[in-house]
């Protein structure tokens, strides 16, 4: 009999949507399962949302304390999808109270926050994921594949870019993502750790920054709710305007630990771009391409293809690709946001029945904030800055 494991859920927005449909779906397409996730109870700011989170996504109970959540002796994992503000203190309750962990990315608002999180969770011995989605899409892992396989060579240079433009608009109101005090970070943590984390996973560990660092929009309209409505919501109420704390945008060079070198963009002000994380890596034995807006596939150009074929061509992510066995049976027939979260719940699942800490872990976290940490202190500096080991 495939075990069960009951989750707690803390935050019901837009992540609390799709992990829950992830915890849903992953049996219905990793069969045989490594565990089966049930989903126990959920857990918002108030009675009220909290019990609209467990009516919409599938849970058997909802609670506003989520203090007293984690501690049940029947909850066996704590997924963290609330605002970057309570991931500390969450996942160090729920590590004390020896939970294992699934956070939403950022790990944390800085360095530091995200070192008391590792130390709880390596004292308290559970497995720990943090959320980093895309490296999960099948064609990036199919990337990975190549570059451990060799068919791109030594790699040269990385660059990456993460571009949206929902706050492009002034008058995008000040949600919880442009106040530093919730969230650390504006683009940098946001989304910059996204392409930071595909970075390390393909290329390896960062070990030196020179950023420039904007914030174009000073003042956004105060918003009202508890969610993030990614520039869709309150647009010209003449609600009072407050200052923004935070970064819209980052554009840096890299320097890697292995002498690649690289750049990457992070901005949600890029009018036109969506969610248009892309990637090009070229070898010394050939390039790889990737755009999430086309994610079922990857570009590849081997140096060893006959001359008179040269050139980027397409490879579908399929059955014979990373996760493939799981996923649809033919390529094409289209990876979506869904899949990379169900494939991240089948890994962290995995992790937990094998005993074996799973990646991107809380140590992996910890380092691409200590890269988010670089960029601001270089925005700041205008100066070069070597990563914190
Ligand atoms: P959201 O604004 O849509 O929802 C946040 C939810 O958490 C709301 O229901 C809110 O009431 C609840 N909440 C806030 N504080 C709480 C607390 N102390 N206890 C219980 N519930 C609380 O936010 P969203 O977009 O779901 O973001 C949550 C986290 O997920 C963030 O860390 C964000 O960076 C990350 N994220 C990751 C994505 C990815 O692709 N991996 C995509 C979107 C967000
Ligand atoms: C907003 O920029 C956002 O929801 C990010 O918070 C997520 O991490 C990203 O995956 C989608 O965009």
């Amino acid at each position: 009999m495939t075990r069960t494991l009951n989750v707690a859920m803390i935050g019901g927005g837009f992540m609390g949507k799709a992990h829950a449909m992830a915890y849903a779906a992953m049996p219905m397409f990793f069969w045989p399962a490594p565990a089966i996730p049930v989903r126990k109870v959920v857990v918002d700011i108030t009675e009220a949302l909290a019990d609209e989170g467990r009516r919409r996504y599938g849970f058997e109970e909802s609670s506003a304390d989520w203090r007293a959540v984690v501690k049940r002796p029947d909850i066996d994992v704590v997924d963290i999808v609330t605002p970057n503000d309570s991931h500390a203190a969450i996942a160090i309750a729920a590590a004390e109270a020896g939970k294992h962990i699934i956070c939403e990315k950022p790990l944390a608002r800085g360095g530091d926050e995200a070192k008391t999180m590792l130390d709880a969770v390596k004292k308290a011995g559970i497995i720990h994921m943090v959320a980093f989605n895309y490296r999960r899409t099948p064609a990036v892992a199919l990337a990975r594949q190549y570059i451990e396989e060799g068919r791109i060579g030594k790699i040269l240079n990385f660059r990456g870019t993460y571009l949206q433009d929902w706050s492009a608009d002034p008058d995008s109101p000040l949600s919880w993502r442009f106040q530093k005090k919730i969230a650390g970070s504006g683009s940098i943590g946001d989304i910059g750790t996204h392409v930071v984390d595909l970075a390390r996973y393909l290329v390896g560990e960062i070990a030196e920054v020179s950023a420039l660092v904007r914030t174009y929009n000073k003042t956004r309209p105060v918003q009202h709710g508890n969610l993030d409505k990614l520039g869709a919501a309150e647009r010209n109420t003449g609600a009072e305007r407050v200052e923004v704390d935070v970064d819209d945008e980052v554009v840096t060079l890299l320097k890697f630990a292995d002498g690649a070198i690289g750049s990457l963009e992070a901005t949600r002000n890029a009018y036109g771009r969506n969610n248009f994380i892309t990637f090009e890596i070229h070898g010394t034995k050939g390039s790889i391409a990737f755009n999430y807006e086309r994610r079922d596939e990857l570009q590849v150009m081997f140096a060893d293809d006959p001359a008179d074929a040269r050139g980027f061509r397409t490879v579908y992510s399929g059955p014979a690709h990373p996760y493939g066995s799981g996923l649809w049976p033919i390529p094409a027939l289209g990876i979506g946001y869904s899949e990379t979260k169900i494939v991240e719940c089948f890994d962290f699942f995995s992790a937990i029945a094998s005993g074996k800490q799973p990646s991107p872990n809380f140590e992996d976290g910890y380092k691409t904030e200590r890269v988010a940490d670089a960029l601001i202190e270089s925005g700041e500096s205008g100066h070069w800055v070597k990563v914190r080991p």
